[in-house]
């Protein structure tokens, strides 16, 4: 009886185990690179402002960006730029498919992660906690630096052909 009791608890833990052990491997996206990430340091009035980076795929299937978040701002939301009557307008993006061995830029006037509505003002240099959410359900944290000086030639390239650091 004793003995019996002991075994199903050891189950018990054993099996525990085994589903954190899932967890934790599902909640990372591996073979995802994220590279160059910042986000836009305005005047402290502004309500929001954008994040930009480099999104590498360097797996043979394809990545779908679904969502994002950030504890600094109201909302987070995939944007991209659109032309609407001469004029270059933002729109929300409800996906974002990242192919097989390539990357997206979310680069100033492209695709890029928009924070409304901050909690407090960024200063030059803070480190901005931004949650990538993916279709398979997995997530990748990145951190992006505060920074005014954003050039848009910084993450131009569409086509990052693989090379390691
Ligand atoms: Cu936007």
């Amino acid at each position: 009886m004793e003995l019996n009791t002991g075994l199903l608890m050891l189950k018990r833990i054993c099996s525990s185990i085994s589903l954190l052990l899932l967890f934790l491997s599902a909640s990372a996206q591996a073979g995802l690179m994220v590279s160059e990430q910042k986000v836009r340091l305005l005047p402290p009035s502004a309500p929001n402002t954008a994040a930009y980076m480099q999104l590498m795929n360097h797996t043979n299937k394809p990545m779908e960006l679904v969502g994002v978040s950030s504890d600094v701002a109201e909302r987070t939301e995939i944007h991209t730029m659109v032309e609407h009557n001469g004029m270059m307008r933002m729109q929300q993006l409800t996906s974002l498919v990242i192919e097989p061995m390539a990357s997206v830029a979310l680069k100033p006037g492209g695709n890029h992660i928009m924070l409304i509505g901050l909690k407090q003002p960024l200063s030059a240099g803070d480190e901005i906690a931004i949650t990538l959410e993916f279709a398979d359900g997995s997530q990748h944290t990145v951190k992006a630096k505060a920074s005014a000086e954003i050039d848009a030639k910084d993450s131009g390239e569409h086509h990052h052909h693989h090379h390691h650091h």
